[in-house]
């Protein structure tokens, strides 16, 4: 079984529904277990060219026997069964966004898929909840994200809500 980090976050049609029906969703990847769930941070909207509402954003760390592109295309899946629309712009609000953070230690980069997530050290809101499930964790060539979260404000994220205190998910 492999570690995964999903990062996941929503702007529009009720992001904490839409965040919680991730998880739902996502506990149901077949041949993977969620193993933890960061508290729900609430963060400004970063890098978008429009003005734009702010978003709610999470890590949830899993295991899984499937490959990358298998979690891709579940997570895909879930993001178009949650009504994510993509339009031509990158930036846009989105209903629901599901990212992979990290896989293990694999490094890929292909046309489908860039892991780890190619601006993962400048995102606070995916930096600070992977340190709350795993504060001695390493990117695939050994920088510690515990040092790349030093480097960062943390101005513009606030924590929001917490799930795991009930286990709820697991
Ligand atoms: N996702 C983006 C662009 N900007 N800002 C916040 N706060 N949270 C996000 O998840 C986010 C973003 C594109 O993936
Ligand atoms: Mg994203
Ligand atoms: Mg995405």
């Amino acid at each position: 079984m492999k570690n995964v980090y999903l990062s996941i976050g929503s702007n529009i049609n009720n992001p904490i529904k839409q965040i919680i029906n991730a998880i739902i969703n996502i506990k149901n990847i077949p041949y993977s277990k969620i193993i933890d769930i960061s508290t729900i941070y609430y963060s400004k909207p970063y890098k978008s060219i429009k003005k734009q509402k702010n978003y709610l954003n999470a890590v949830i760390l899993i295991k899984t026997k499937l490959n990358p592109y298998k979690i891709l295309h579940y997570i895909n899946k879930i993001e178009e069964k949650q009504g994510r629309i993509r339009t031509k712009f990158k930036w846009d609000s989105r209903s629901i966004d599901i990212d992979i953070i990290l896989f293990e230690n694999f490094t890929i980069n292909n046309k489908k898929l860039t892991i780890p997530h190619y601006d993962m050290k400048n995102r606070s809101f995916v930096i600070t909840p992977i340190l709350e499930i795993n504060s001695n964790i390493k990117t695939p060539e050994g920088e510690s994200i515990y040092l790349i979260s030093k480097k960062l404000s943390k101005k513009n994220i606030y924590p929001y809500f917490c799930l795991l205190k009930n286990n709820y998910f697991k």
